[in-house]
């Protein structure tokens, strides 16, 4: 086998590198739905969101108005916890309520 970081006899070395990426930050998105009651979705931006009232319900009826909205700002593993949480929740009370993560470009 020949490694592209290997020199003709063989050897490899490792390159120190100082700089630290930042993870890349996922967005949880609401979508809106013509059956999930605006309450449940005002009391998920509060409880797994940590919005205030006043903002969820701002977000809330953003989403019902535009079709989809940004309930939160985390990195992969958290966003997707949330995802999963709130789906879950949603379909514990019967609700349709999709959630989805997606990448922040950049
Ligand atoms: N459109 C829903 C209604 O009129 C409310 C709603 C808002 C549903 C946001 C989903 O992500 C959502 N009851």
């Amino acid at each position: 086998m020949t490694r592209p970081d290997a020199d003709r006899a063989g050897h490899t070395q490792t390159l120190e590198r100082t700089e630290t990426k930042k993870p890349r930050l996922w967005r949880v998105l609401l979508l809106n739905d013509d059956y999930t009651p605006m309450d449940f979705v005002v009391m998920v931006l509060e409880r797994y969101f940590r919005k205030t009232e006043q903002e969820a319900e701002l977000i809330m009826l953003a989403v019902h108005h535009k079709g989809q909205g940004v309930a939160g700002v985390y990195t992969r593993d958290i966003a997707e916890t949330k995802v999963a949480q709130v789906t879950q929740h949603a379909r514990q009370e019967g609700h349709p309520l999709r959630v989805i993560a997606e990448p922040e470009e950049g």
